[in-house]
């Protein structure tokens, strides 16, 4: 029973400083600040866009990867020529599994044989033979230097007679003047044959050589067989000497 006048009490005190303290906001607060708190409208037009600011700083973006290597370009100009390079080692003598050099050998001295052989029979149809030389008579007339270089070509040289067989042997072959291979126009008088050696059988003409006109240095047997010095530029039988 003596709970209830002391929770009346509180009560009427809580109301009573709930008068007092509306009363004292009345009198401090406006009238329109007072009115209670309306809802949020809705949101207004977006406003018109504002005058273009000023070029900013360039900015500084991350590196990309890389991308795909591109197609391959058009083929360049050759280059100039390298420096020559160093000369290499001497190599070791090849092998050679299907050649024989003895046979090589033998076949070659049997085809060498067989030519001197054939060599000697056309020699033997149309020179003549004395001893150990062929005498060969070209049948044409040429100068001292022609005669000398087509008997070089035939692997012969000029006739050359070194006796009296051998001069006889000459003179059967031709039926007009020859040259013979000697000459004395580096020494006059010193007659020598075509590879320098002094001639040593001599079959001279009356009164030859006379060096007629100082420029007598070359050879030629007359049909007699006797010999007569000439002028080198002069055209004669060409007879050559091969070897038996
Ligand atoms: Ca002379
Ligand atoms: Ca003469």
């Amino acid at each position: 029973m003596f709970l209830f006048p002391s929770f009346f009490l509180l009560l009427l005190s809580l109301v009573t400083s709930e008068t007092v303290t509306n009363e004292e906001v009345q009198k401090t607060c406006p009238v329109m600040a007072c009115t209670p708190p309306g809802m949020n409208g809705f949101p207004g037009k977006d406003g018109r866009d504002g005058a273009k600011g000023e070029k900013g700083e360039p900015g500084q973006g991350l590196r990309g990867l890389q991308g795909p290597p591109g197609k391959l370009g058009p083929a360049g100009l050759p280059g100039p020529p390298g420096s020559k390079g160093a000369v290499g080692e001497k190599g070791d003598h090849g092998i050679c599994p299907k050649c024989d050099t003895s046979i090589a050998a033998s076949e070659r001295a049997a085809l060498k044989a067989e030519l001197e052989g054939i060599r000697k029979l056309l020699l033997l149809s149309v020179s003549k033979k004395v001893g150990k030389k062929f005498f060969w008579n070209s049948g044409e007339t040429r100068n001292f230097n022609s005669a000398k270089a087509l008997c070089a070509q035939l692997h012969a040289s000029m006739a050359t007679p070194l006796n009296a067989e051998e001069n006889e042997a000459i003179q059967s072959l031709v039926k007009d003047s020859a040259f013979l291979g000697m000459t004395d126009k580096e020494n006059e008088g010193q007659f020598v044959d075509t590879t320098g050696r002094r001639v040593t059988y001599e079959n001279w003409n009356r009164g030859e050589p006379n060096n007629a006109g100082s420029g007598e240095h070359c050879v030629h047997m007359l049909q007699d067989g006797t010999w007569n010095d000439a002028y080198c530029s002069s055209s004669f039988l060409t007879v050559c000497e091969f070897s038996a």
